[in-house]
């Protein structure tokens, strides 16, 4: 048990993904004293969370099947989520024999536990046609994998200001700005209780627990001993006549993992974002997290709200182009436009870290999204709350511990290497320094 119902507890980065639900969860068991830090209010500019939408669904088996279907849950019926879920279906496809694999052995999972009513397996065109008409024209050789039937998008920037109205409601304080940024954990004379934060504009906030919840910035802002690694992925969209978005209206969300994916067209403007699947960009610099003695080389964030000029780079821009090729060829030459990179941070197994921080009593770290959060939004925070009960299940803990170097057990992203933004071209316009 790390904190009681009148214990202040504050939550770095509360205005993305983990943190605002972490706040909702606390405020929901009635918990009285919550602040959210954040540079930006929820919904934060600096969230990957703060897109038009993202794909979800009750996909998985073992803990994250658990989650995933307790999410989709309170997607389809919490009255604070309801309204931004789309219950689509989701295409999980690949033809590359190692993710076929993968996706074979997730679905025999399913289905031993029972639960094969979920999810079919499909390959050939044929299947996949029936599920997804959109792909009639498309060339779909090798392609199998799963459907998702409780599953397809959800309005993430919505659901992201959805919470944030709610927290608001329910009495929640938050600081945003330099007052909201954080600089450094204020320690007890013992250099190792924490007994608040001070952000950038030198405030100190005083809090019995604080949580972090930073997201990409993570590992650049606390020293998380080399257990997460941020990078960058981006998108596109397609502007689309209201009788082209009309045939694509409600289809399932479409992804493939050597190509990309692609969900419905927004309803207010008609835009299809489109995004290419790889392994990601990471953007290398020095900098010296707190509880680091030294500079390291780290790969940060690279703020799309601070750098408004960034686009994607040439070579995403072009595997954009391709998937639309291939899938939707009738829109082969129209131009692409809003484009940018999203930041996420990965840890080597794909799971999330949450937990205590060891170096640091009454700091929670709850990081290392790897990709798959947004769709466990509604009950991310849940597991930091029964986290700081002492409520988590064993299994859970031990999933999400403190872990450095402790590798991948087969779960990890695969892939290329990651190549770095410096290295590639076309996604920087302003004058290189
Ligand atoms: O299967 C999934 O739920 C993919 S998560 C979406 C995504 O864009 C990834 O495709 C990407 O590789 C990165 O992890 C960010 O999230």
């Amino acid at each position: 048990q790390l904190a009681n119902k009148d214990s202040k507890i504050l939550i770095v980065g509360g205005g993305g993904t983990i943190g605002s639900s972490t706040a909702l969860h606390l405020a929901r068991r009635g918990y009285r004293d919550i602040r959210i830090l954040d540079i930006f209010q929820n919904p934060s500019l600096n969230s990957a969370g703060n897109d038009n939408n993202k794909m979800a669904g009750d996909d998985s088996a073992g803990i994250w099947g658990q989650l995933g279907t307790e999410a989709w849950g309170m997607w389809m019926n919490d009255p604070v989520f309801k309204d931004h879920a789309h219950n689509v279906g989701r295409l999980d496809l690949t033809s590359k024999p190692e993710r076929e694999a993968r996706l074979r052995a997730r679905y025999n999972g399913i289905v031993e536990e029972g639960r094969g009513d979920r999810v079919d397996w499909i390959e050939g065109k044929e299947q996949i046609v029936a599920r997804a008409p959109h792909l009639a024209h498309a060339d779909l050789a090798g392609w199998k994998g799963l459907f998702v039937r409780n599953g397809g998008w959800v309005a993430a920037r919505n659901a992201l200001n959805a919470v944030g109205h709610e927290l608001r409601r329910l009495g929640v304080k938050s600081s945003f700005g330099t007052s909201g940024t954080f600089k450094e954990l204020l320690l007890d004379s013992d250099g190792s209780t924490v007994k608040g934060v001070r952000t950038v504009d030198g405030t100190e906030w005083y809090g019995d627990l604080v949580v972090f919840a930073t997201g990409a910035w993570s590992p650049a802002l606390i020293d998380l001993q080399d257990q997460c690694e941020t990078k960058a992925w981006g998108y596109a969209h397609l502007r689309l006549t209201p009788q082209e978005a009309k045939q694509l209206k409600g289809i399932c969300t479409t992804y493939n993992h050597e190509l990309g994916f692609i969900m419905k067209p927004e309803e207010d403007t008609n835009e299809l974002k489109v995004v290419n699947e790889f392994s990601g960009y990471t953007h290398y610099q020095k900098v010296r997290p707190f509880g680091s003695n030294e500079e390291i080389r780290l790969s940060v964030p690279r703020s799309n709200a601070m750098n408004p000029t960034d686009t994607i780079s040439t070579e995403s821009l072009n595997a954009i182009k391709h998937l639309i090729n291939l899938w939707l060829p009738q829109f082969k030459d129209r131009p692409l436009h809003k484009m940018a990179m999203c930041w996420c941070t990965d840890t080597v197994d794909m799971n999330w870290l949450m937990c205590e921080h060891p170096k640091y009593k009454g700091l929670v770290v709850a990081t290392g999204d790897s990709g798959q959060t947004f769709k466990m939004f509604p009950v991310v925070g849940k597991q930091v709350v029964d986290l700081i009960e002492g409520k988590l299940p064993e299994d859970r803990k031990h999933l999400w511990r403190w872990r450095p170097g402790a590798g991948d057990n087969g779960t990890n992203r695969g892939g290329e290497k990651p190549k770095d933004l410096n290295d590639v071209d076309g996604w920087r316009h302003d004058i290189k320094a």
